[in-house]
């Protein structure tokens, strides 16, 4: 059976939801939505544009990031060229590039746009450092997890992005790369020779547009498309349980050193025994599965 990502994510009004409702329907079971308008509330939702982000900093010169150059093992931290912003925003709001804006400190910049929005009081708990993202259209945020395993609300102010969304208990059938938060499968273009775990997998999907904020639960897997060019801004909220934060902790800092300082070391062998015990994790996944399916099959009661 091919990758299943038939379910949508669903979408509800952002802007009369109650607390009570999001905790009960979606914080507590950690189930993603998309919250149509919830940022109404807040001048950026009419004010955050390409022409505000032209004239307001636009003389900011910034490091692009090629995708075009992107290896699933590896994390982007040299830009490959680097550009006005006012330019950058001219180009991504007109054409397809290969260039990314990757974590840009917009709010080091301009610091006075932290008032031009606040923390929904749907949650607490916010980590109050706001990320902004840029894109042009076709390009793509290959899948991970948030390193940190937050709760993650991602807002949309211009273009339309394509967001795919696994649960983080398909991690196995999605071969994530131990000491890492990536994994190297292409959703888009699933080989299911080399994973045939992507047989199993389930998944869900939904279309991010102006206004829209995404909720996306602790170490929810995503895969994002700018279907038009754009940008958005994502705040976070701490991890829902002591297990996750510690666990974020862990990544964050234990984890992250420790691939980072076997990589130098073992630089491609490195590589290639994660991408090693990714397969044997998925493998064992999918036995799992099989002897569960055939188990159902051999115990199911005849009708007649
Ligand atoms: O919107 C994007 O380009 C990336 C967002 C993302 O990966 C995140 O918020 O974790």
């Amino acid at each position: 059976m091919p990758l299943d990502i038939t379910t949508r994510i669903p979408v509800v009004d952002g802007e009369n939801i109650t607390r009570r409702e999001f905790e009960e329907q979606f914080l507590k079971p950690q189930k993603p939505v998309i919250l149509r308008g919830l940022w109404k509330r807040y001048p950026a939702y009419t004010k955050w544009n390409y022409a505000f982000f032209k004239q307001a900093m636009g003389d900011v010169e910034v490091g692009l990031f090629s995708t075009k150059q992107a290896d699933p093992g590896k994390t982007l931290t040299t830009p490959t060229t680097k550009m006005k912003f006012s330019d950058y925003l001219a180009l991504i709001e007109k054409e397809p590039t290969d260039l990314r804006l990757f974590l840009f400190p917009v709010f080091k910049h301009k610091p006075e746009l932290l008032h031009d929005f606040g923390y929904p009081d749907i949650c607490s708990g916010y980590i109050k450092l706001p990320f902004m993202f840029f894109g042009p259209k076709g390009s793509i945020t290959r899948m991970h997890q948030d390193i940190d395993m937050s709760n993650v609300f991602l807002t949309q102010f211009e273009g339309k992005k394509r967001v795919v969304l696994f649960a983080p208990d398909q991690s196995d059938l999605l071969y994530k790369l131990p000491f890492n938060v990536h994994s190297t499968v292409d959703i888009d273009h699933p080989d299911y020779e080399q994973y045939p775990g992507l047989n199993y997998v389930v998944g869900m999907e939904g279309i991010l547009e102006y206004g829209d904020t995404l909720f996306m639960p602790s170490g929810y897997w995503h895969h994002i498309e700018y279907v038009e060019g754009g940008f958005g801004l994502s705040v976070r909220t701490v991890a829902p349980t002591w297990s996750q934060k510690l666990r974020g902790a862990y990544y964050l800092t234990v984890q992250k050193t420790i691939d980072q300082t076997m990589r130098r070391i073992l630089g491609d062998k490195w590589f290639k025994w994660k991408k090693h015990v990714a397969e044997n994790r998925a493998n064992r996944a999918i036995e799992l599965i099989e002897r569960e399916q055939d188990h159902n099959q051999h115990h199911t009661p005849a009708l007649y």
